[in-house]
């Protein structure tokens, strides 16, 4: 972290470790905006409404990528076809419409398989590429550190491999524009091999990486700070919240995928006890296994966190979707466990909405990242889900009471421990749930102080 992270003209994207330089088509750096199609499909369970709330989203995505869409088409089938996902008179259809609209490029809101991709293509006459396409383009121009480059080029080799031998002939054709940037674009000549060879290195890379991380990751914990990992839908506000907590600096934007790399504070909580936050990267309906997989050690704080602030923009159209999205990755990556605080974000724009979706679920809260509004409620919750310590409390405990004494060093830290006149004067650090046992005891109420 700590670079800004990369756009498009300003690098080009080569090989985390430098081994493909030189290879870059030059083409990124053209003056127009590429101009796409989107093409969507409702298959037989799915409802017409879900497929434009995608396409919307997939708009979205394609202008974050620096194109503008122009049309879109929308089909309602069974099944998908096998050669060309929509269907031979559909597909002669997207062509028309794109001649219409000059139009570069057709970009399918489904993944198609390296056939479907490669026969389209020719039908269309123009690249034809689906949305991991877009999501991995975007990727490749927000990596910043070597970690994040080598993690979005790994998912970029794995989805280009098969699609290989179909796309030499288009990529001559067409040349730039989305789906080409990024390591390997003029690979029409590029040998198999050696894009498996650089797979497999790029595999032992990461992996060194996790080893390394998990090593930190241990040695965090013999501080013996819990651990506190921000998720939720990209935009949602995630970046925002851990600046808000703790100053850390990192870069917020209206756009997706602003943030790749994961970035982790310390957090003071009221009690004096510390928890590790860390922010990371945002996820999407449809999210590309490809990348999901090749994120695994960016991913893997998600995994090793004792509790999750599952950010939701609550301005958000279908805020419940993206909260299935998030989850669906989350299962995914085998973090469904992890114990998880809904934060109800943007409030300041939709405070109707955050209300509702807070009355689904008990103990989340609502706040507003950027105005601060509702920020304690984080701190108290935090606190009582992880039964940390967030009272430092002055007790006074009778001598006839030391089941009492026994059970505040079994409870909480003990910070100092003295013989009065009346009893033992204790100070401790404690959780709530044993501040409220031990609440009869308490001396010097100023320094009871809330957690809040
Ligand atoms: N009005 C309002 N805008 C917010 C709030 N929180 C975040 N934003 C805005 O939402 C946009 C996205 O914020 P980020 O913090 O970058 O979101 P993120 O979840 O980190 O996004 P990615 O890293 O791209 O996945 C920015 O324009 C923020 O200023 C909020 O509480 N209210
Ligand atoms: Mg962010």
């Amino acid at each position: 972290m700590g670079d800004a992270p990369t756009r498009r003209g300003e690098e080009s994207h080569r090989g985390a470790f430098g081994e493909f330089g030189g290879e870059s088509t030059g083409l990124i750096d053209r003056a127009f905006r590429e101009r796409i199609v989107l093409a969507g499909v409702t298959l037989r369970r799915g409802d017409q409404e879900t497929t434009e709330a995608s396409l919307d989203e997939l708009a979205q995505l394609v202008d974050t990528a620096g194109a503008d869409a122009v049309a879109r088409v929308h089909q309602s089938r069974e099944s998908p076809d096998a050669a060309t996902f929509v269907g031979s008179g559909k597909a002669e259809e997207i062509r028309e419409v794109s001649e219409e609209h000059d139009a570069d490029t057709v970009v399918f809101d489904d993944e198609l398989s390296p056939a479907q991709q490669g026969n389209l293509t020719a039908i269309l006459k123009r690249s034809a590429l689906d949305r991991t396409a877009v999501i991995l383009d975007i990727f490749a121009q927000n990596a910043s550190s070597l970690e994040g480059k080598a993690q979005v080029e790994l998912a970029q080799l794995r989805y280009r491999l098969p699609r290989l031998r179909g796309m030499g002939k288009v990529l001559s054709q067409q040349g730039g524009g989305i789906g080409t940037r990024g390591p390997g674009e003029t690979q029409l000549e590029v040998d198999r091999r050696r894009l498996m060879r650089r797979v497999s290195r790029l595999e032992a890379d990461l992996k060194r990486v996790r080893r390394h991380r998990a090593t930190q990751s241990k040695a965090r914990r013999r501080t013996s700070n819990q651990s506190v990992a921000i998720v939720g839908y990209t935009n949602s506000g995630k970046s925002t919240l851990l600046n808000q907590l703790t100053d850390a600096g990192v870069l917020v934007e209206d756009r997706l995928f602003a943030t790749l790399d994961a970035t982790t504070r310390r957090l003071d909580l009221p009690g004096g006890e510390s928890v590790y936050m860390t922010d990371t990267v945002g996820f999407v309906r449809k999210l590309p296994h490809q990348l999901v997989d090749a994120f695994k050690s960016t991913l893997d704080v998600v995994v090793d966190a004792d509790l999750l602030l599952h950010v939701v923009d609550s301005s958000d159209p279908d805020p419940i979707g993206s909260i299935d999205a998030v989850h669906y990755v989350l299962r995914e990556i085998g973090a469904d466990s992890v114990p998880e605080l809904y934060v109800f974000n943007k409030a300041d724009l939709a405070p109707v909405e955050a209300a509702r979706l807070a009355s689904r679920e008990p103990d989340s809260v609502i706040v507003s990242a950027t105005t601060g509004e509702g920020i304690e409620g984080i701190l108290t919750e935090i606190g009582s889900r992880l039964r940390v310590f967030t009272r430092l409390l002055s007790l006074l405990i009778p001598f006839d009471r030391g089941d009492i004494l026994a059970m505040t060093h079994r409870e909480g830290e003990v910070l100092s421990e003295a013989a009065d006149e009346l009893g033992w004067l204790v100070e401790a650090r404690l959780d709530e749930g044993s501040a409220g046992r031990l609440a009869e005891f308490v001396v010097d109420p100023d320094q009871s102080g809330s957690s809040g």
